[in-house]
C-alpha cells in the first residue's frame, strides 16, 4: 500500500472512530440529548425526524408528510421533500446520507443557507434517533434513483446502495426505539396527534397524516390528517371552538422585524380568562418570555391609547392596567429566533431580550391600524376592557377579604383541613380528595405525620365560566388555597403567586376512577393551571392512581390498574384453569376502600403509583376543560360520547 493511501484509510478509520463515539455518547447520556428516556423522550424522537421534513418545507420544497405508528411501536415517517443527499462527500468516503445519519449535528451542514429554525429545543439531529434505535432504515427518492440504508444502534449495516429507480422524490426513515434505552416503549396516539396538529397549525399548507397500525377498525387503521390552510387564524379559532367570540374574524399580524419573523393572532370571547399561546422555533413557551412580553406592551399601550382618544375612559373612575386589555384574549404568538436562548424552571421561557422590540413593534403597527379601520369591533373590544376594570377592582376587595380572614383566623387553616404533625414542607403532601366519605377513609389510612388530607365536595367552580372574584367567594378553592398555604399578590405584581408560605410540596389530587372522578381531577388542574401555574412549574403537583380492580381467591387478594394486569393476574391466580374461581371486585369509587386498602394501594409512598402533571399535560387538561365546560354544547356531547370508552384516560 502507497503511504499516501495508507494515510488516507488510517483518516478514515480516525473518523469512523470519533462518529461511533459521538453516537455512544448519545447512547451512554440520552438525557442530555432528547431530555429525558421516559414517554417524553420516546415521542421526543418523532419530533426530531418530523422537525427535519417540516424544516425541508418550509425551505418550501415539501408539502406531505406521513407519519406511522407500526404494530411494534416503530415509527416512519416519510416526506415529498428533496430527499437527504446521497452523494459521496469527498473527505469522508461516505455518502452525505451515512454523514447526515451518523455525525451529531450534521442535518443542516450541507444546506447553510436555509433559515433552521424549526428545531431549536429540538435541533440533535437524525443522527441522535439512529443512535437510540435498534433498527433504522432510511430510503431517500432523489434524482430518479432509490437509495437505501440500514443502521443498528446507528452503526451502518451497509454503505448507502441503489435499489432501484423511482419517480418519486423524498426521504423516508423507518426506526425502532432501543428499548433498552427507553424506560417507556408504547407511543400515545393523542400526544402525537397534538403535536402533529400544532405542527400543522404553525406551518400553514403541510399535509401532516398521523396512521396507528395498532388500532385497526374494520380493516381501517386510525387516521387523522391535520391540514391548515389559515395557520394561526385557525390556530385561534380552534382553541376558542366553544367560546363565544365578541369579534368576528381573529385580528391577524405578520411581520419580520430585525431579522425576526413573527406572527400573531387573536381575538377576544366573552369568557374571563386569558389564553395567549406563544412560540419559539415551533416549541410551545409554556413559561412566555421576551415574545410575550412585547406582545403585552403593545397591546397595552396600543389599546389603551385608542380608548383614550375615543373618550370611552373619561367617564371610569377606575386605573385601567395591563390585565384588563387581556381578559377574554385568546392570542397564538409565533416568532422564529436564529439562536433562542432559553430559561426558566422548564427550559420554556424565551430570554432572548432583542425579541421584546421585535414583536412590539411588529404587533403595534398592525394593530393599531386594525383599531382604526373597525371602529365597531374596536368598541366592542374597550367596552370589554371597562368592564374587566370594574370587576378587577371587586376581585381585589374579595381577594382582601380571604386573606385578611385566614390571618385573623387564628392561622386560619379550613375546618375540613386534616393536617400532618410535620411542618416541613418539603416533606409534607396534601391530598386533595373527592368527596367527604373517601376524605373519612383517607384520614384513616395515612401516615398523619407527613400527610394531610382536604375533601372537597363533588364539583369545585367551574373556572372557565366564573369571573376571578368569584374564585375567592368559592368555599371549596378559598379551603384550597389557605390550606396551601399561597397567597395572591408579591411586591411586583398583585396577581402573582406568593410560594413562601407554601406548606406541601406534594400536592395529590385522588378522584374517583370514574368519569366524574376524571372531570373533577380536569376541574382542579384547570385551578391550578390558570391560576397557580408556579406550583406545577415546580413540579409540586400530582395526581393518585388508585387501582382499577381487586382480584380474590381465598386469602390471596391482588389489586390491578389495568385492564390487561386483570386479565394476566385472573389467568395467573387460576392456577387450576379455573378463572370463575378468581373473584373480581371493580372499584369505582375511592369510596369502597376501605382506609386501610387505600393506605397500601394508593397511599403508602413505598408501593402507590402517582403521577406528576406536567405543565403540557395541564395545557391539554386546560383545553380540554374549556370544551367540557365553554358554552357550545354539542363539540362537548361528541367529547364525552367519543371518549367515553377511555373514561379512566389519564389527564
Ligand atoms: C440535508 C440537505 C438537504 C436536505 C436534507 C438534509 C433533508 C433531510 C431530511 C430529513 C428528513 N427529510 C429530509 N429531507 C431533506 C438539501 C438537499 C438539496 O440541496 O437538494
Amino acid at each position: 500500500m502507497s503511504e499516501e493511501k495508507d494515510k488516507k484509510s488510517a483518516d478514515y478509520s480516525a473518523d469512523n472512530i470519533q462518529i461511533l463515539e459521538g453516537l455512544e455518547a448519545v447512547r451512554k447520556r440520552p438525557a442530555m440529548y432528547i431530555g429525558d428516556i421516559g414517554i417524553k423522550g420516546l415521542h421526543h424522537l418523532i419530533w426530531e425526524v418530523v422537525d427535519n421534513s417540516i424544516d425541508e418545507a418550509l425551505a418550501g420544497h415539501c408539502d406531505t408528510i406521513h407519519v406511522t405508528v407500526h404494530e411494534d411501536n416503530s415509527i416512519t415517517v416519510e416526506d415529498n421533500g428533496r430527499g437527504i443527499p446521497t452523494d459521496m462527500h469527498p473527505k469522508e468516503k461516505k455518502s452525505a446520507l451515512e454523514v447526515v445519519l451518523t455525525v451529531l449535528h450534521a442535518g443542516g451542514k450541507f444546506d447553510k443557507d436555509t433559515y433552521k429554525v424549526s428545531g431549536g429545543l429540538h435541533g440533535v439531529g437524525v443522527s441522535c434517533v439512529n443512535a437510540l434505535s435498534t433498527d433504522l432504515k432510511a430510503t431517500v427518492h432523489r434524482n430518479g434513483v432509490i437509495f437505501e440504508q440500514e443502521f443498528k444502534i446507528g452503526v451502518p449495516q451497509y454503505p448507502a446502495r441503489q435499489i432501484g429507480t423511482t419517480d418519486k422524490r423524498g426521504t423516508i426513515i423507518h426506526f425502532k426505539p432501543d428499548a433498552s434505552i427507553f424506560i417507556a416503549t408504547e407511543y400515545k396516539y393523542e400526544t402525537i396527534a397534538n403535536r402533529l396538529r400544532e405542527m400543522s397549525f404553525l406551518n400553514a399548507g403541510i399535509k401532516i397524516t398521523l396512521t396507528d397500525l395498532r388500532e385497526v377498525e374494520d380493516g381501517k387503521p386510525k387516521e387523522d390528517v391535520f391540514y391548515s390552510e389559515g395557520g394561526l387564524v385557525e390556530f385561534v379559532q380552534y382553541l376558542d371552538e366553544t367560546r363565544e367570540k365578541i369579534i368576528d374574524y381573529p385580528i391577524y399580524i405578520e411581520s419580520e422585524q430585525n431579522g425576526v419573523p413573527v406572527q400573531v393572532a387573536m381575538n377576544y370571547n366573552s369568557s374571563y380568562a386569558e389564553n395567549v399561546v406563544s412560540y419559539v422555533n415551533t416549541i410551545n413557551t409554556y413559561e412566555g418570555g421576551t415574545h410575550v412580553t412585547g406582545f403585552r406592551r403593545a397591546l397595552t399601550r396600543t389599546l389603551k391609547s385608542y380608548a383614550d382618544k375615543s373618550g370611552m375612559l373619561d367617564k371610569l373612575k377606575l386605573e385601567v392596567s395591563g390585565d384588563d386589555f387581556r381578559e377574554g384574549l385568546t392570542a397564538v404568538i409565533s416568532v422564529k429566533v436564529a439562536e433562542p436562548q432559553f430559561e426558566g424552571q422548564t427550559k420554556t421561557k424565551l430570554g432572548n431580550s432583542d425579541v421584546v422590540g421585535a414583536v412590539d413593534s411588529a404587533v403595534s403597527d398592525t394593530l393599531q391600524s386594525w383599531l382604526e379601520e373597525h371602529p365597531k369591533e374596536a368598541k366592542t373590544i374597550v367596552g370589554k376592557v371597562i368592564l374587566a376594570a370594574q370587576a378587577r377592582h371587586a376581585a381585589r376587595k374579595a381577594r382582601e377579604m380571604v386573606q385578611r380572614k385566614s390571618v385573623l383566623g387564628g392561622g386560619g387553616l379550613p375546618g375540613k383541613l386534616a393536617d400532618c404533625a410535620n411542618s416541613d414542607p418539603t416533606i409534607c403532601e396534601l391530598y386533595l380528595v373527592e368527596g367527604d366519605s373517601a376524605g373519612g377513609s383517607a384520614k384513616q389510612g395515612r401516615d398523619r405525620d407527613f400527610q394531610a388530607i382536604l375533601p372537597l365536595k363533588g364539583k369545585i367552580l367551574n373556572v372557565e365560566k366564573a369571573h376571578e372574584h368569584k374564585i375567592y367567594d368559592n368555599e371549596e378553592i378559598k379551603n384550597i388555597l389557605t390550606a396551601l398555604g399561597v397567597k395572591f399578590g408579591t411586591a411586583n405584581d398583585d396577581k402573582e403567586l406568593d410560594l413562601s408560605g407554601l406548606r406541601y410540596h406534594k400536592i395529590i389530587i385522588m378522584t374517583d376512577a370514574d368519569i366524574d372522578g376524571s372531570h373533577i381531577r380536569t376541574l382542579i388542574l384547570t385551578l391550578f393551571f390558570r391560576y397557580m401555574r408556579p406550583l406545577i412549574e415546580h413540579g409540586y403537583v400530582y395526581i393518585a392512581l388508585p387501582p382499577l380492580y381487586l382480584l380474590k381467591r381465598g386469602k390471596d387478594e391482588r389489586y390491578c390498574w389495568t385492564e390487561e394486569e386483570r386479565k394476566a393476574l385472573t389467568a395467573e391466580m387460576a392456577k387450576d384453569g379455573r378463572e370463575d374461581s378468581v373473584g373480581i371486585q371493580r372499584y369505582k369509587g375511592l369510596g369502597e376502600m376501605n382506609p386501610e386498602q387505600l393506605w397500601t394501594t394508593t397511599m403508602d409512598p413505598n408501593v402507590r403509583s402517582i403521577k406528576q402533571v406536567n405543565i403540557e399535560s395541564a395545557a391539554e387538561a386546560d383545553h380540554l376543560f374549556s370544551m367540557l365546560m365553554g358554552d357550545e354544547v354539542a363539540p362537548r356531547r361528541d367529547f364525552i360520547e367519543k371518549n367515553a370508552k377511555y373514561a379512566k384516560i389519564d389527564t
